[in-house]
């Protein structure tokens, strides 16, 4: 990692879908010690605390167009965006500990006006493409994706004034297996590129990954890792609201994060699902800093 100023941003948000714990999952990161593993690696670190995120009133009507407390979601990825957008200007690399998926909607938004061509990898078990048409469950954090190519609610896509966020073809999905009609139908449309666990399964990780950066490589001029723990299998990462069976094991995505810290080339990331309350012993937590360990340069693991 070229920039050594770090900036670490938590989002308690778990209002972008239905199961309560989320919220937690930056504190059980910090507790599973993120500081002190990058600063043992020579990072200087800052911990900005959490985004403040409103409750929803009681009993209030929290589905509405098939779109879960959207007024809060929105309003909590607004200031997850400035907070993010600052961080970047000031120089400094954005961590993001989340909370749910929908946290990657406030900061894409923030991070994307600094690039011309910003790279995503999605690492994950689902698309995240759905939109409130689409959507099986009305859950927002089934949604970032497509909110961030402009495809959405207005109050969504359009945070910080300007869409869509990022370019279809600068987008990997990593770790699929569990894609919804619509979702598959936006992936064939736009041509995104996405690496199944079928293909990781016949390719092996390594090679995935050469094929990542190479991709990336010459097209974009920065790239964001958004990773969410349930692309783990959930054997290795129980802890998460949405476990889908098959997935990554930590020993692929501790080799993806070394190779892609080999490259400098990840520019931001967020770690988000991490649900205490769902976890073992805070299990998931201690494999996301192991993760981060990795993506931040650790060697010899
Ligand atoms: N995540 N595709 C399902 C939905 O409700 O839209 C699951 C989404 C999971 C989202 O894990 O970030
Ligand atoms: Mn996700
Ligand atoms: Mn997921
Ligand atoms: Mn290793």
């Amino acid at each position: 990692m070229n920039n050594k100023r770090v900036s670490i941003i938590g989002v308690p948000m778990d209002l972008g879908q239905n199961r309560r714990g989320v919220d937690m999952g930056p504190s059980a990161i910090r507790y599973a010690g993120v500081l002190e593993t990058l600063e043992a690696l020579n990072f200087q670190i800052e911990d900005l605390g959490d985004i403040k995120i409103s409750r929803p009133s009681r009993g209030a009507e929290q589905l509405q167009d098939n779109l879960r407390n959207l007024s809060q979601v929105a309003e909590g990825n607004e200031l997850l965006a400035k907070q993010v957008d600052e961080t970047i200007t000031a120089g400094r690399f954005p961590l993001v500990l989340g909370g749910d998926h929908s946290i990657a909607i406030g900061s894409l938004a923030g991070i994307a006006k600094h690039y011309e061509n910003l790279g995503v990898i999605w690492y994950d078990a689902h698309g995240d493409l759905n939109t409130a048409d689409t959507s099986p469950s009305g859950n927002i954090h089934g949604m970032p994706l497509a909110v961030n190519l402009g495809l959405g609610h207005e109050r969504l896509t359009n945070i910080l004034g300007y869409q869509p966020k990022i370019k279809p073809e600068n987008i990997v999905i990593i770790g699929a297996r569990s894609l919804d009609e619509g979702e598959k139908e936006l992936i064939r449309e736009k041509g995104i590129k996405v690496y199944t666990m079928h293909e990781v399964d016949r390719i092996g990780m390594s090679a995935v990954i050469s094929e990542v950066i190479d991709y990336l490589k010459e097209r974009t001029d920065g790239v964001h890792l958004s990773l969410d723990l349930d692309g783990l299998d959930p054997g290795d990462a129980p802890g998460v609201g949405t476990p889908v069976i098959g997935g990554l094991s930590y020993r692929e995505s501790h080799l993806a994060m070394e190779m892609l810290a080999e490259t400098d080339m990840i520019t931001s990331a967020e770690f988000v699902e991490v649900n205490p309350i769902l976890d073992e012993k805070n299990k998931t937590a201690v494999i996301a800093v192991g993760l981060m360990g990795s993506l931040f340069g650790e060697k010899l693991k």
